[in-house]
């Protein structure tokens, strides 16, 4: 059981604000001031840029920042701390991967495979890579329980797929995908195997070995880091043989053009090592030691007993909104909470899920409502205004969940 009171002191956001009910934790977390202090520390005490100085600050700082992927390689059990990508968030991770792919892996004819499931940000790359590339994009169902008809991801995948790309778990439905089942899947064809873990990395404990996947993307801000840093981690021999997408400084090791005129007639030009070819521009170094802060903070409480305080939590909340509300309450997703992290979206029928979250809000209750950036898994079940998601983390008790129920039972009088 996790100390809720003792985990709440060190989140300044619930003294500043002390009635906040915050359940919109699959949108961002708060910051536990360890984080907070780190990147103050960064900034008053060793801010310089990486890579660029000889004198101590600059060393200090690029050393920070190195040991940053480091640590972050850790966590997810990546095989070298250069597979590990700094990005703005999962979104950018996302599209960095998907143009590079087209750069030079994928060829008209070709198929990238997603799931109905996928966020705005697993789809839309695609679907333009897809477009560009004169290639199709080939989407996987769910069934009823929000799982992924793994019978149709068989049938669609063959000799054509190149790409696999879905979400560990989905940030509307909360469901778990069976990722082992997928990559043994994509492996017949040699297809490489993209994760989503935006919504599963600060939930559950990966090891990107174990998984055997290809690539994964996640964000700082849904777990406890700051907001600008995201990780594109990759398996080293393929990030060696892709393209960078995004060209400038500390990007590249050679710069050399032979002009005529103004024509460049000939170039030399030598990308950096990785990580540092997908990395260009001055870095967000500040977050990078604010979410090694924030992966300090998670393995202190360990990452499965974040998963039992939030399998608590979804457990205790799907049993009050089904007593509550009746008949009248459409969960969203799978009914086995094992199978879930944690977030649950449901609608209350005849009541448009912004009033319920307006209502809510009136109360000090931070949910969200609509499509959460998956319009077309909504279209899907057929909700066409959406759903409203509450969504845990580590400061959420029962308390919380209580006030919440008593506002939808206000609601429902
Ligand atoms: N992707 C985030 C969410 O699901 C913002 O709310």
């Amino acid at each position: 059981m996790l100390n809720v009171a003792k985990i709440r002191e060190d989140f300044p956001i619930f003294k500043e604000l002390p009635g906040l009910i915050y359940l919109d934790n699959a949108a961002t977390t708060h910051k536990p001031i360890q984080v907070i202090e780190a990147m103050r520390e960064f900034y008053s005490e060793f801010n310089a840029n990486i890579h660029r100085g000889l004198y101590e600050l600059s060393k200090k700082a690029t050393k920070v920042y190195e040991d940053a992927h480091e640590k972050v390689a850790r966590f997810i059990n990546a095989y070298s701390w250069d597979e590990v990508i700094f990005t703005k968030n999962s979104t950018e991770a996302l599209n960095i991967i998907a143009y590079s792919l087209a750069f030079k892996y994928i060829k008209p004819g070709d198929e990238i495979v997603v799931s109905v499931v996928e966020h705005h940000s697993n789809l839309l790359p695609w679907i333009k890579v897809a477009e560009v590339k004169n290639a199709a994009v080939r989407v996987v169902k769910v069934n009823e329980n929000g799982h992924l008809d793994y019978n149709q991801l068989e049938s669609i995948v063959n000799e054509k797929t190149r790409i696999i790309s879905i979400t560990h778990a989905s940030n509307v439905l909360g469901a778990i995908n069976n990722i082992k089942k997928i990559v043994d899947i994509a492996k017949k064809f040699n297809a490489l195997v993209i994760i989503d873990g935006a919504q599963s990395v600060p939930h559950l404990s990966i090891d990107v070995r174990d998984l055997g996947i290809d690539f994964l993307v996640f964000s700082g801000h849904k777990m406890l880091g700051p907001m600008g840093i995201g990780v594109l981690w990759g398996r080293k021999q393929i990030l060696e043989e892709l393209p960078p997408v995004i060209y400038g400084g500390d990007m590249v090791k050679n710069v050399i053009i032979n002009m005529a005129s103004d024509a460049i007639i000939s170039k030399n030009i030598v990308y950096n090592d990785l990580p540092w070819k997908f990395e260009a521009g001055t870095p967000n170094v500040a977050a990078a030691v604010g979410l090694v802060e924030a992966i300090r903070y998670l393995n202190k409480i360990g990452m499965n007993n974040v998963k039992e305080h939030e399998k608590m939590l979804l457990e205790y909340t799907v049993k009050l909104l089904n007593e509550t509300l009746e008949d009248t309450v459409n969960i969203l997703g799978p009914r086995k909470i094992d199978e879930r992290v944690g977030i649950i979206s449901f609608n209350i029928k005849g009541i448009d899920p912004h009033v319920v979250a307006s209502i809510l809000s009136l109360n000090e209750i931070a949910v969200r409502a609509g499509f959460h950036c998956a319009q077309p898994l909504h279209e899907f079940l057929g909700f066409r205004k959406g759903s409203v998601r509450v969504s845990f983390y580590i400061y959420n008790d029962r308390d919380d969940v209580e006030k919440f129920i008593e506002v939808l039972k206000q609601l429902k009088r």
